[in-house]
């Protein structure tokens, strides 16, 4: 019997209909962030890899091959000014051309000489300005590419006690927050991503999801909460906020990453599968509720990439990232719920945790294959990359580049 016969059996024992799992699994769709192609390394040093992305269109082409050999990849999450072009029309025909959409855009405050002492909460008045024109000019961009998410994280604060008010500084991001809010589309949504240090280490002006959920909640029904796996204190419940946020419907989207310290942007899934495990089990939850809210709540999250490649080949860890994510969603498709529910409400605490453990522990890889295999790809991605010599020929034509020193880009 083949694995996958195996695993077929078993699913259905445990009373889980295969082909819902598989359709699911077909509909999965992971955003891989421009930057992730692109020069990175610590702030150490920036180790060159042969053949690095060296400009948006190169890393369009780069995120179109990810596509083509996982097949759950198809949009491009992009960097501004970065990613800056003068033409984001051609730049999106370039990306439809091959087979990807442009997908959110994250405004830059964090690299202009202005922003010593922040961007939206700066002392400065015209400093303040400076940051919201810059997102209003995201906006636009928005318009031109067709994105639906404009992605914020600011890396506002201050390093001492007493350095600056924090009341004003929360005041003056709200009121930057509000003037790009209204500036919006009604199709276009505006995700807020907190971490709670880091480049500020006294205090940091949205440090956490309560603080972006506030202001998300106060802006109104377009704006939204991201949460950034690697921007928690150790040992926070990472599935929790995500549960409680989908409830109130204010989960707007993932930086999928992980960390074993600090925001150490390693692959998703890499130190801590089990997190990872638990958080789309969570979503499974919501997906295969029978409440529209929370049906919707789980539709409207945008899965992104957020992760930097400072010693592996960038594709290949972008690959290996989206299987990550593939395998933490099949094995939390591979949990029964109703009966995870039966037990949770009789207090079997042992039975209920080592249900929802048996889901973890499913070897799903022969069906995530099974599933390349229908939709007419190679089973495995990695080697097919390997196969392809795409990556010789890239190094060949691109070359190797100076990475300097340290992040970003
Ligand atoms: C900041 O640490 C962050 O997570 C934000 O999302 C930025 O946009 C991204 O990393 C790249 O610097
Ligand atoms: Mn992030």
């Amino acid at each position: 019997m083949s694995a996958y016969s195996e695993l077929k059996g078993q699913l259905e024992n445990q009373g889980i209909n295969l082909e819902s799992v598989k359709k699911a699994l077909k509909a999965q769709h992971i955003e891989t962030p421009s930057w992730g192609y692109g020069p990175s390394g610590t702030r150490f040093k920036t180790f060159p890899h042969p053949g690095t992305a060296r400009n948006i269109y190169e890393k369009l082409d780069d995120a179109a091959m990810v596509n083509k050999l996982t097949g759950v990849a198809p949009s491009v999450a992009m960097h501004i000014p970065w990613d800056k072009t003068d033409d984001y029309k051609a730049l999106k025909k370039y990306a439809k051309d091959r087979g990807l959409s442009l997908g959110a855009i994250n405004p830059n405050l964090f690299q202009s000489e202005n922003y010593k002492l922040g961007s939206s909460g700066n002392p400065n008045k015209k400093i303040r300005q400076q940051a919201t024109d810059h997102m209003l000019e995201c906006v636009d961009i928005m318009k031109q590419t067709g994105s639906r998410d404009l992605s914020l994280w600011f890396a506002d604060g201050t390093n001492y006690p007493g350095q600056d008010d924090i009341r004003r500084r929360k005041r003056d991001f709200y009121a930057s927050l509000e003037t790009v809010y209204k500036a919006m589309t009604d199709d276009m949504r505006m995700l807020i991503e907190y971490k709670f240090y880091e480049p500020a280490f006294y205090h940091t002006d949205l440090p956490d999801w309560g603080v972006a959920y506030s202001f998300a909640h106060k802006l109104g029904d377009k704006a939204y909460v991201l949460v950034d796996m690697g921007h928690h204190a150790q040992g926070v419940n990472i599935e929790h906020i995500v549960t409680f946020l989908l409830d109130e419907g204010k989960m707007g989207g993932f930086h999928f990453n992980n960390r074993k310290y600090g925001d150490d942007d390693l692959m998703v899934g890499s130190i801590n599968p089990f997190e990872l495990f638990c958080v789309y089990s969570e979503i499974v939850k919501c997906e295969l509720s029978s409440e529209r809210a929370l049906k919707a709540s789980a539709k409207g999250i945008a899965y992104m990439l957020d992760q930097c490649h400072n010693i592996e080949g960038k594709i290949g860890a972008i690959i290996q990232s989206v299987i990550n994510c593939q395998i933490a969603y099949a094995k939390a498709l591979c949990v029964n719920y109703k009966e995870l529910a039966k037990l949770q409400a009789a207090g079997e605490v042992l039975a209920a945790h080592n249900m929802l453990l048996d889901g973890f522990h499913t070897d799903v890889r022969p069906l995530l294959a099974e599933i390349r295999k229908e939709k007419g790809l190679n089973p495995d991605p990695l080697r097919a990359l390997k196969e392809s010599g795409y990556e010789a020929k890239i190094a060949k034509g691109r070359g190797v580049q100076d990475g300097g020193s340290g992040f970003p880009t």
